[in-house]
């Protein structure tokens, strides 16, 4: 919990609740360097910005707001903490009604009729924040009051919104993820996804913004997270940001870790030619696959050429040492258990690093609700409005699949088991092996959550061994290769004899090399006496 500082005199608060600490808000940080600029001179200086995370309790939150004893406190609001803001709102009106409650953020965006958060909060500005909320404090501080509750964030073009990368503290640098964009927006349509409403994407003036990474770097930031719905669009940007990192990198900083979100079907040669030059563990891709159905593609306004996503996801992972994340979606209107099944296992022989596999939500705004009746989509009236059934797949086995994500995330992703996933995800389809053991580890534990490395170690064994009536020196030999590699040191059950006799073999292996090594030695002693 960010301390108190209850004798500053700060008029505005902007706070907000992140999903966890390391995730630092980069929204709240443009609303602080753009309060003079936009709510004129004197703003900046009274406003204050602090930061809590979703498991912080709603009371000690509005403890510390109200400890700052502001006259406006603005809220970020988003799909990760919208339970847990209505919460500090209600207490805060509750507490102390005089104060002037602004929400903003995308989760506020949309459909602020049917939101109680809304209801409850004095002012709510949709979209952009950046020029609207200082103009809203400074109307409410010096008047005239506003006429309007909700009031649509102003979208000026980027040169006249002041960069925030100077809010980040030596504290953020050291410690989180810093958010930086290049551009905002998307030029593309994808129904599920709040992007597909922008018009476009826009560009913020790369020599300004470069200037920016420079000082973030010059100041230590070593960690930089690209929110760029499309990075690698526009090629001379993204040469001209690659290169940056890459000379650092090459200099005196082979610590630097990058992440940049990138649309699959276009890669262009030069771009090829710097990623190919990253070290390891220094470049991360999101690469948004989402499906590789045509039909459900051409629903949803997804447009994609999966022959060229292939081939370039096939690039990245063989001949670049980026690490590469492939986003899946399970749920789309149309798609069925068996076409999902078809594109995973495409996808899955493409060997990206992780496969992220994600439910469909109904964010609030998203057109997918198009399809809401044809397709007889329900989804979960709770944030995060995750599906639960539609046309094509019914509850069951949309409770299945939730399932398979989550073990796949705890399994998989993990990367703890490369050796005993030669063996379960082969032969033939990675999807089938993994849905039956899904269901088997549903089945055997009642659990999704809380499994120890070592239970879970017991587990893929049973499974190998009985489900799959594979020859135990096999299985055995696959998870402790696995267990070995992975450091742990817990004893997982079924590897206690092969265990022993590795700690015999190594024993034996350590007094052969002692034995050895003391040969040697007296042999080098002898030489020298000699
Ligand atoms: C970083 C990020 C995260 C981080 C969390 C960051 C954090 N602070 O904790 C992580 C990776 C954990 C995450 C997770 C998820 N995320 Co996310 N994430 C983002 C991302 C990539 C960047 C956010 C950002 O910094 N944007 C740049 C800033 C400048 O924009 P902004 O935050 O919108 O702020 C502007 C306005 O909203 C407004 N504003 C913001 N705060 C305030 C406050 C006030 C008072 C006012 C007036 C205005 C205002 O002004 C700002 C400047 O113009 C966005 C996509 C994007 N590029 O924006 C998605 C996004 C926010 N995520 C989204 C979603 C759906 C998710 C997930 C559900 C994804 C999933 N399938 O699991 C999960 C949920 C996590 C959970 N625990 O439940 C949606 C949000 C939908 C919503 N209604 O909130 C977005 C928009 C992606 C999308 N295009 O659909 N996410
Ligand atoms: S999914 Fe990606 S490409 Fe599609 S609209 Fe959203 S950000 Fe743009």
């Amino acid at each position: 919990m960010p301390s108190p500082s209850s004798n500053s005199p700060g008029a505005i608060v902007i706070a907000t609740l992140n999903a966890k600490y390391i995730h630092a808000s980069l929204g709240l940080r443009y609303l602080l360097a753009n309060m003079d600029v936009h709510g004129g001179p004197g703003l900046k200086s009274q406003t204050q910005l602090r930061e809590f995370v979703i498991a912080h309790p709603p009371l000690l939150i509005v403890e510390q707001l109200l400890a700052l004893n502001p006259k406006i406190i603005g809220l970020g609001v988003y799909i990760w903490n919208v339970v847990e803001t209505t919460q500090v709102v209600q207490l805060l009106k509750a507490l102390r009604p005089d104060i002037k409650v602004i929400l903003g953020g995308p989760e506020v965006s949309f459909e602020t009729d049917s939101q109680e958060i809304c209801r409850l909060a004095d002012h709510v500005i949709t979209g952009w924040g950046d020029v609207s909320f200082p103009r809203l404090c400074r109307a409410l501080l010096d008047g005239p009051p506003p006429l309007m509750k909700v009031i649509a964030g102003e979208q000026p073009a980027l040169e006249a919104i002041a960069l925030p990368y100077e809010e980040y503290t030596a504290e953020d640098l050291a410690k989180r993820l810093l958010y930086v964009e290049a551009s905002r927006g998307c030029p593309f349509k994808c129904e599920f996804c709040l992007s597909s409403l922008d018009k476009t994407a826009w560009a913020f003036d790369l020599d300004a913004f470069m200037g920016e990474m420079e000082a973030l770097y010059q100041r230590g930031a070593r960690n930089f997270k690209f929110v760029d719905r499309t990075f690698n669009l526009k090629v001379d940007f993204s040469v001209r940001i690659l290169q940056f990192f890459l000379d650092r990198m090459k200099a005196d900083a082979p610590d630097l870790f990058i992440h940049f979100e990138v649309v699959p079907d276009s890669l262009h040669d030069r771009l090829k030619e710097l990623i190919a030059q990253f070290p390891a563990g220094t470049l991360q891709f999101e690469v948004g696959i989402q499906s590789f159905n045509p039909e459900v593609q051409q629903r949803i306004s997804r447009k994609q050429d999966n022959i060229k996503t292939a081939e370039n996801l096939r690039w990245l992972v063989t001949q670049s040492q980026a690490h590469v994340h492939a986003d899946l979606i399970f749920g789309l209107p149309g798609e069925t258990l068996g076409s999902f099944a078809e594109g995973f296992d495409r996808l899955y022989d493409l060997a990206p690093h992780e496969i992220q596999f994600g439910i469909l939500k109904r964010l609030r705004g998203t057109p997918i609700t198009r399809h809401t009746a044809d397709y007889a989509m329900v989804y979960e009236p709770q944030t995060p409005y995750t599906i639960l059934q539609n046309s094509t797949v019914d509850f069951i086995t949309m409770q299945r699949m939730k399932r398979f994500a989550r073990y796949w995330d705890m399994v998989v992703n993990s990367g703890r088991f490369s050796a005993a996933l030669r063996l379960l995800l082969a032969p033939g389809s990675a999807f089938d092996h993994f849905l039956n053991f899904s269901d088997w580890l549903w089945l055997t534990t009642g659990k999704t959550h809380e499994f120890a490395y070592e239970k879970l170690i017991d587990l893929m064994h049973a499974y190998l061994m009985l489900q799959r009536a594979l020859p135990r020196e096999q299985v055995n030999a696959a998870l402790l290769a696995d267990y070995l590699a992975s450091g742990a040191r817990g004893k997982p059950q079924c590897l206690a004899g092969a265990l022993m006799n590795n700690a015999a073999n190594s024993k034996a292996i350590l007094t052969q090399r002692t034995q050895r090594n003391e040969r040697q030695a007296r042999h080098l002693s002898l030489k020298l006496e000699a």
